[in-house]
C-alpha cells in the first residue's frame, strides 16, 4: 500500500514537471539560421521618416544560441523617425499569455531609442500598435514583452479577446527615435517567443 502511494506521488510528480514545462516560453524565431523570414516592409523604405537601412544575420550578439537579426538604421533627430522589421505569418496566439523580444544597442549607443511590437490582425489586417513602448538600454539587452491575454491594455484601440488573439498575420517591431536621439549603427533582435498560460 505504501509502495503505491509511493507511486502515485511520483507520477503525481513527474505530471506537475510535465505542467510547469508547459507554461514555459516558446522561441518562434532566434536567427540561428538567417533571417527566417523576417524582413523590412517595402513601404517602409519608401517613407522618409523611416530609416532602417538593411538588415542581417549577425554572431556579434544573441540573447538565444549565438545569432541575432542585425538592423541598420541612421536616425538624424529633429523629428519622428523609426526603424522596422517584419514578419509575415500567420499566429495563432489562443494559448499564449505574451509575446516578448529582446533588443541590445551597442554601449556607445545614445539613451532614448524606444521600442515596441506591431501586430496586424484579423480579416481587414488592422494595425495595432503597442500602447507602451520600452526604453532601450545602450550596452544591454532589453526585453520587449506584450500582454496577449483577453482584456489587455498592451495594445492601441483595440478590444483583446480570442479573436484578436487566434489570427495575428505580420508581427513588427519598430525602433524609435522621437526627434531625440541623433543615432547611426546596429540595432540587434533576438529571442522572439510567446509563453504559453
Ligand atoms: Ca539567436
Amino acid at each position: 500500500m505504501k509502495k503505491l502511494a509511493l507511486l502515485a506521488l511520483l507520477t503525481a510528480t513527474v505530471f506537475l514537471g510535465v505542467m510547469v514545462a508547459h507554461a514555459e516560453e516558446e522561441v518562434l524565431f532566434s536567427f540561428e539560421n538567417g533571417l527566417e523570414g523576417w524582413d523590412v516592409p517595402d513601404w517602409a523604405y519608401e517613407k522618409p521618416d523611416h530609416v532602417q537601412k538593411e538588415i542581417k544575420p549577425s554572431d556579434k550578439f544573441a540573447s538565444n544560441g549565438t545569432k541575432s537579426l542585425e538592423m541598420m538604421a541612421e536616425f538624424p533627430g529633429g523629428s519622428w523617425t523609426g526603424a522596422i522589421v517584419e514578419i509575415q505569418q500567420f499566429f495563432d496566439w489562443t494559448n499564449y499569455k505574451d509575446l516578448a523580444t529582446d533588443i541590445y544597442i551597442p554601449a556607445e549607443a545614445p539613451k532614448g531609442l524606444k521600442a515596441k511590437f506591431i501586430l496586424t490582425v484579423g480579416d481587414d489586417w488592422k494595425w495595432v500598435e503597442m500602447s507602451r513602448d520600452f526604453a532601450l538600454e545602450p550596452g544591454k539587452w532589453t526585453t520587449v514583452r506584450a500582454d496577449l491575454l483577453p482584456g489587455s491594455i498592451d495594445w492601441k484601440r483595440v478590444q483583446v479577446d480570442d479573436n484578436f488573439r487566434k489570427d495575428i498575420r505580420k508581427v513588427d517591431i519598430r525602433v524609435v527615435s522621437n526627434s531625440q536621439p541623433v543615432y547611426s549603427g546596429p540595432i540587434y533582435i533576438d529571442n522572439v517567443r510567446v509563453t504559453k498560460k
